[in-house]
Parts: structure tokens; sequence; C-alpha cells
């Protein structure tokens, strides 16, 4: 028994009466739980609830002066700074979109997670709970009709105004949650560890934040060493995982430092645990402060102490000034966190005190800030804003509103009557429809064109799987919109097998012009469009050929975006560095083949019968990159059949490790020993993982044909049309 017991993980202890789930006794096996989560069950609105209408019937004028007038209304429960809670809410809002990070589109303010644990407890995100009940009575009062997730970066904005920065606007459209996100934050199993998410230097894919708990990096410099140079690297390095060049990080940092302070009068020992951690009565309100009076002048949040500027709740240039015209030296907080002081003697009283009359503080800088004066880059932009105040608030004002804005997906999702005119590329615009959009006989005769035009069913699914697969719900980017699977770098992600898209992309085009000269009353069709119905008829005749004739719907509306509204280097990180559906994977993707698989389910906003059901027909559809013939277990490639599930669960097929291909399997017949199939881990994983077989049996079993046919329609035209938000 003592042996045994050895065995067990290390938490597992004998009076924790807690169900376990099965990653807890095997970790390794592949989690489905994040695809569990797309089930709209969890939101108390209803699944019928349209957030845009609702927030169509709110009168943001009226929103935003009930916003103000919160943020000049000091409560006695907590005390604002200088009588305004401004330099509190741009945190909230900052730290609320700061989680976004591109690489899978993840984090950022919508949803509104920052309510939920882990973030509502993250150590970097300290006093933001008070913040957000501040704005209860808000909330409270305007109801599903505002979502937090807005309503946070809403508050931002309006503090911004009430200070006196003009910003570009604000749009609505952000959902909540109701849930954590299953949001892979690192492996650490502390806050704060240091150096634990770099692998060979590099700071480990698709994390932005240097540290478990952090936003993005450490005022203090990397692991608090107080060096600014090498507090400027981290800054590159993380806020680039934000999508924000040298000029945002200057013109965001010196912005958001002009306002609000820093809070650490006391030894961190005076703070209770955060609101995960706390019992029932605080209800959910942590970091309670034992030493004065627990707020005002005693604040502890993140243990720096003190504010930029001289004149904390109004827009000025003075972050900038104090940064050039002073030294800094370094010093302590009374928290005995690292932080900078002014040598200079009439320095020493500019700051009038947050709350005692008459007491006056020098201004502070963080490593962070003096990263912008000592590193060249960073210095030269930050002395050009200094020179020009104008063009540092119309930097800090582009950002602001892309730090902001930057998850809500393209401009069709924006609410409201703030919206700025201006087009940004990082939106990535597309073209509005400018001309009558072709019909349903037009339709057919397209398809009959296109299933005409010397291009198989496989290359013509692979075109519109890679055109419209590039989607992610995480961020809304990417899918068939636009056509920009035709310029770079789309068109040359090795997942495309650009020699073959290229031919057919040329074939479609032709296609297409001819078919639009036909066309008469000034209508015209779109190559995004083209390539989706290109899909459509081949899954059609697919059909057909295996004896089971069905419709795949199709909504013409795409447009075709042009190469000079196309950043290639912001486009890069929707490439597929693994795509599990065409039987994909590159050494550069972030996770083993089926994690990936169950990545790129997630991201296409995918529940666990919609992957499987994807997968299966795909494979017999010979779907697969580079035209591999791995996981095709039918005789009737190229048609739409239900062979890979049939095949997969067949006892008589016995599964071993590839010997002449690392990382592949063969598939013998367990009495001959005769080769039959060849598979990928992706494809052997529906029938050894036992929830992923539990749906791979219900499409091999006899009466599983239909169900097929009819899910792998809906899940394909799911996926063609996850970008179509002028449709929903
Ligand atoms: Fe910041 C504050 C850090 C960026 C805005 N900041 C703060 C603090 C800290 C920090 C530590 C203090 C807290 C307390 O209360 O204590 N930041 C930081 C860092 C960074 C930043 C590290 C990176 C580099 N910020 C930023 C940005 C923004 C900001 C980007 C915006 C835009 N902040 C801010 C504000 C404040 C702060 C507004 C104030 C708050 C109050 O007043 O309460």
């Amino acid at each position: 028994a003592a042996a045994l017991a050895l065995l067990l993980p290390m938490s597992a202890s004998s009076t924790d009466t807690r169900a376990r789930s099965n990653q807890f006794w095997w970790p390794e096996q592949l989690n489905l739980a994040p695809l569990r989560a797309q089930d709209l069950r969890s939101n108390p609105y209803g699944e019928e609830f349209d957030y845009a209408e609702a927030f169509a019937s709110v009168d943001l004028k009226s929103l935003k002066s009930d916003i103000e007038k919160t943020l000049t209304t000091s409560q006695p429960w907590w005390p604002a700074d200088w009588g305004h809670y401004g330099g509190l809410m741009i945190r909230m809002a900052w730290h609320s979109a700061g989680t976004y990070r591109i690489h899978d589109g993840r984090g950022g303010a919508d949803g509104g997670q920052q309510r939920f644990d882990p973030l509502n407890s993250w150590p970097d995100n300290v006093s933001l709970d008070k913040a957000r009940r501040l704005l209860w009575p808000i909330k409270q009062k305007y109801g599903r009709s505002v979502s937090w997730a807005d309503l946070m970066i809403l508050a931002g904005n309006v503090s911004l105004e009430s200070m006196g920065f003009d910003t570009l606007g604000f749009a609505g459209g952000r959902v909540d949650d109701w849930e954590a996100d299953r949001v892979y934050w690192g492996a650490e199993t502390q806050m704060l560890a240091n150096n634990q998410r770099y692998h060979n230097g590099q700071l480990e894919k698709p994390l932005a934040a240097l540290q478990m708990g952090l936003i993005y990096v450490n005022p203090e410099g990397p692991n608090g060493n107080g060096d600014p140079l090498a507090a400027a690297a981290d800054m590159r390095l993380s806020f680039g995982r934000m999508a924000m060049n040298d000029e945002e990080i200057v013109a965001l940092v010196a912005g958001g430092h002009t306002l609000g302070k820093a809070h650490g009068a006391h030894k961190a020992d005076c703070i209770g645990p955060e609101p995960g951690a706390t019992p029932v009565e605080q209800q959910g309100l942590g970091w309670r402060n034992r030493c004065g009076k627990g707020n005002a002048e005693d604040t502890v949040t993140s243990g720096l102490e003190g504010a930029w500027t001289q004149t904390p709740t109004a827009w000025s240039v003075l972050y900038l000034d104090n940064l050039f015209r002073f030294d800094w030296e370094k010093t302590t907080s009374p928290a005995g966190a690292t932080q900078w002081k002014p040598t200079d003697e009439s320095a020493q009283q500019l700051v009038p005190d947050a709350h005692v009359d008459g007491k006056h503080n020098p201004p502070v800088m963080f490593t962070t800030d003096i990263a912008l004066k000592q590193d060249p880059g960073f210095r030269q932009i930050a002395e050009r804003f200094w020179k020009n105040p104008k063009e540092f608030d119309l930097a800090f004002a582009r950002a602001w509103f892309k730090l902001t804005h930057r998850d809500l997906g393209p401009r069709s999702r924006y609410l409201g009557s703030e919206v700025p005119q201006e087009v940004f590329a990082w939106q990535d615009p597309v073209p509005d429809v400018d001309h009558p959009l072709i019909d349903e006989q037009d339709t057919a005769a397209l398809k009959l064109a296109l299933l005409d035009a010397g291009l198989t069913v496989p290359e013509l699914v692979r075109t519109a799987w890679a055109s419209a697969a590039s989607y992610r719900g995480s961020d809304m980017r990417g899918g068939a919109n636009g056509a920009r699977i035709r310029l770079a770098p789309q068109k040359d992600w090795p997942a495309n097998t650009p020699e073959e898209l290229t031919r057919v992309l040329k074939r479609l085009a032709e296609i297409q012009q001819q078919f639009n000269q036909s066309l008469s009353g000034g209508k015209r069709v779109s190559l995004a469009d083209v390539i989706v119905l290109g899909g459509a008829a081949a899954i059609e005749k697919a059909a057909k050929d295996a004896g089971h004739p069905l419709h795949v719907p199709f909504t013409p509306g795409r447009t075709d975006a042009a190469a000079e509204m196309t950043d290639p280097l912001s486009f890069a990180v929707l490439e597929p560095t693994a795509d599990a559906f065409r039987n994909y994977y590159s050494d550069r993707a972030y996770g083993s083949p089926t994690e990936m698989l169950v990545e790129k389910a997630d991201l296409l906003t995918l529940t666990v019968p919609e992957m499987t059901v994807l997968i299966g027909g795909m494979r017999a559809l010979n779907a697969n990159a580079g035209q591999s013939s791995h996981g095709v277990f039918t005789d009737a490639p190229g048609t739409l059949n239900r062979d890979f599930f049939v095949n997969l669960l067949d006892m008589a097929t016995v599964w071993r490790p590839s010997n002449d291909n690392p990382g592949l399997f063969e598939g013998r017949d367990r009495e001959s020993g005769e080769l039959r199939w060849t598979a990928t881990p992706v494809d052997l994983v529906f029938g050894s993982n036992s929830e992923l077989r539990a749906v791979s049996e219900v499409f091999a079993a006899d009466d599983g044909e239909r169900r097929f046919m009819e899910e792998f329609v809906a899940a394909w035209t799911k996926v063609m049309t996850l970008d179509r938000f002028d449709l929903q």
C-alpha cells in the first residue's frame, strides 16, 4: 500500500473529497474541456439574448454622464485619490484589454474576464476589485444592456475624457462570458514565479506576460532587478505580443502614467488574501488591508508608491517633462519596492498628496518608466513626444483605441454612436458590398461552372477550408471574407500547400471573371464567395458520388480586400502551425498534434461532435495538406462518407508506431499483417480517447450515416460563415 501511495500525484490527500477530473489522474490525457465550454447554457440571459439589440437601447451620452458622476463621487469605503477615480479606472480598463496576446488571440477585454478568477485574483490586478464594485450601481441600472466588458473599457474612456483627454471614441459590442475562460496562462504553480516561461531564451508561445499573475512586465524590471535597459527589452517582447510597436509602447506607458498614482504605503504583510481566497463574509473583496485606515493614504496595491506628475487628475505632458527634466535615482517605497525619485531638491515637494491636506511628495518613476529614457529607441520617440505634445496626444489616442478595441473583431461588430470614422489596418478591414449580389439561380449556375473547371473535389475543399479556417473566435480575426488567402502571407503558408493553392486560385479567379461578365443588373460575385462556393459545390458532388445527394447552404456577400489594407506582419500570427483538420503539423506548433487539434477546434468555436464529424468528413474528402493519405481510411477518397469512423473502430486492424516514420502509425490487418492504413496521432486519438471514441461510435454505427452527413454539412457551413457577422 505504501508503494501504491507514492504513485499518487503529489496533491492527492485522503481527506480531499472533491470529485477529481481524469486530468488529475492522467495528466497526459487529451483535455476536451475547452470545447465543452462552447455550450451557451451557462448564460443567465438565455441563448436567445441579443446583446447588440440590447445595447442599441442605451443612450450612450447619459450612460457616460452616469459614469462621470461616479468617478468624482468619493465613497468612504474606498476614498478616491484627489477625489477622482479616473486613474484607478484607466488601470482597470488597461488590465482588462492588456491580457490580449497575438499568438492565439486570447485574453483581452471581450468577455469581461477580469470579473472571474484567475484574473480577478492575479497579483497584478490588486484593488481592481474595488474599481468594479464602484461601477456596480451603473451596471445595476443598465442591466443586460451594458456588458461588464463594455463598461470596463468605457469607464477608462470616460476617465480620460473627464481628465481632459480627447479619445478617438468608443465601440461597444463586447459580450460577457459567464465562466472563466480556459486560457493557458502559463505552467507555473506559483504566482509571480521568476524565469519559468523561457525555453532556449525564448518566451514560451502563446504567452505574452513575463510572469504568472502579471498583465505584462514587472515594473521593477525583469524579476525585480531594477535594470531599465533589461526592462526595455521585456517591454518590447511583451507589448510586441500585444501587437504594439515601439511608438505605441512609449505612447501607452507615458500616457497611462500621466494620470493616477501607485499605492505602497505599507509593507505587503498588511494585506490579506486575494479575492479568490477570501472567506464568504468578505463577499469577494480581496486584499484587505489591516494597516492604518486600510485605504486612502494607507492603501497598498502594487507596493510602489507615488504619482508621476504634479497634476495626476489632469491630462498633460508632465510625465515626459519630469522624465527628461530631472535626473532619477533608485530608491525604495515604504513597502520596500524599487522605484526612482528625482535627485533635484526642488522636485521633492512637487506632487500634492492624494489624501493628506498640505502634504507634498516627489514625483516617481518605475524602472519600466526609466526604460523610456534609457533605451535609445524608446528615448528618441519619447523626446519627440515631449517636444511635440500634439503628436503625443494623437499617438496615445490611437494606441489606446487599438489597445481597447483590438480583440473586438471587425468593424462590423462595433456598436454605438461613438465609433470613429477612421478605418485602421489592424481592424483587418474588408470593403463594403457596393453592388447587387448573385441570386439562387446564379449560384446554381456558378456551382456548375466550378465543378466543370478541371479542379478536383479535394482541391476545392482544401482551398475553401484554408480560406475560412484561418478564423479564430478568440479575437474574431481571419476567415474567408476578404479573400486574403490570395495575399501574402497566407498564400505562402506551408499548411496551404502553396503551389496547389496558387493554381487553384488562378483558376477560380478566371471563373469568377467569366461569370461576372455573364451577369446582368450590376450583379457581381467576389473571389471570397467563389472560394467558399467551390467548397460547397465540391461537397455536394462528393456526397452525390457516395450515393447521398445533399444541399450545402451558401450565402453570398463576402468582398475581396486589397493588399494595401493587409499588414503581412499582423496576419503572420494567424498562420496555422498545425491544422488537424487537414492533418497538418509543423514543429513550430505550440502544442502536440492532438493538443493542437483541440486548440484549432476551440479557436473555430467547435463542439466535440462538430470537431469529430469534421475530421472524419475531411479525411474521406481526401483534404489533407500536401495530399498525404494519413487518416484517409476509405477506398473511395474524395467522396463524403463515414468510413473514417467505421475503419478506425474496426477490430480487424491493429495499430503500431511506424518504424520508418517516427510520429506516424501503421494499421495492419490483424491476420494477414497486410498494411491497410497510415495515421497521425490526431487520427488515432478518435479511437483511443474514451470520450472521442464515444462520439466516433455514433457515426460508425449502422444508423449513423444520416447523422454523419447532416452534421458534417452543418459543421462545415458553420466554419465557412464564422466571420459573417453581417448575417447574425
Ligand atoms: Fe501602469 C498604475 C505598472 C503600463 C496606466 N502601473 C500602475 C502601477 C503599476 C503599474 C505598478 C501602480 C498600481 C498601484 O495602484 O499601486 N504600468 C505598469 C507597468 C506597465 C504599465 C509595468 C508596462 C510597462 N499603465 C501602463 C499602461 C497604462 C497604464 C500601458 C495605460 C495606458 N498605470 C496606469 C494608470 C495607473 C497605473 C492610470 C494609476 C492607477 C491609479 O491611479 O490607481
